[in-house]
């Protein structure tokens, strides 16, 4: 209806909080830097999406919010992304497990699977997630996850809920989640590509 679409939903708070940090970027004059705590509290607000789906999936779930919770720690003393860089180029710990920029790395990494995610979900109205899901995966996470953690992932793939059970705990249905969706979709990929320049144009490489 027309009044869902409007409505507040997590799907609608989260393609407004990436719109904001984009739109940021997109008017950004030079000495202007995204903010590591403004950065955080998009990146928190994702983090509702793993509640719907499943036990199977809190490993991941752990796993996003302790880097999400170890940034959020950084920006006590780094005020921009750039000064996380920065410091760990300085310190040699860009790569070292546990490291600011490393765990950086990783969000930046769940952001984009959510986005390959919404992108394949768009693309199909298959009942089942699973396969949704596993494109998604395999296009952006596996590459760099362990054969452990890829392993348990297409395990869980199976446990995922349909497409009307995660319509529904989002509040949303198929006509008023597609915008939303779009949204991020388009929100997010300048932010992922600024912290993807932050990691290259300090000659590291982005296969890790
Ligand atoms: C319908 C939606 C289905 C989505 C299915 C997506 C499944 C993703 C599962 C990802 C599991 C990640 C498990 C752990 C990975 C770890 O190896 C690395 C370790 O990093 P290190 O400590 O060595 O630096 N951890 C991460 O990469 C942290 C972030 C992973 C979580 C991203 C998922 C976010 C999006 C979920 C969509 C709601």
């Amino acid at each position: 209806t027309k009044m869902s679409m409007t409505t507040k939903t997590p799907l609608l708070d989260i393609a407004k909080a990436f719109e904001e940090l984009s739109g940021f970027l997109g008017s950004q004059t030079k000495d202007q830097k995204l903010r590591l705590d403004n950065f955080c509290e998009a990146c928190s607000l994702v983090s509702v999406l793993f509640s719907c789906l499943g036990l199977a999936f809190k490993f991941a779930e752990m796993e996003y919010v302790a880097k999400v919770h170890d940034l959020v720690e950084a920006s006590k003393t780094y005020a921009t992304l750039e000064n996380v860089l920065d410091r760990d180029v300085a310190n040699d710990t860009v790569k070292k497990p546990g490291s600011h920029s490393r765990n950086l790395r990783r969000v930046r990494q769940g952001l984009d699977l959510i986005r390959a995610l919404f992108e394949e979900f768009l693309s199909t109205d298959d009942y089942y997630l699973k396969d949704a899901a596993s494109t998604a995966y395999s296009q952006v996470c596996a590459p760099y996850h362990t054969w452990a953690v890829r392993t348990a992932v297409s395990a869980g793939m199976y446990t995922l809920p349909t497409r009307e059970e995660l319509l529904q705990k989002l509040n949303e249905t198929d006509h008023t989640a597609e915008k939303k969706m779009r949204r991020y979709i388009e929100a997010s990929r300048p932010v992922i590509a600024y912290i993807d320049k932050l990691y290259s144009s300090r000659k590291i490489a982005l296969d890790w």
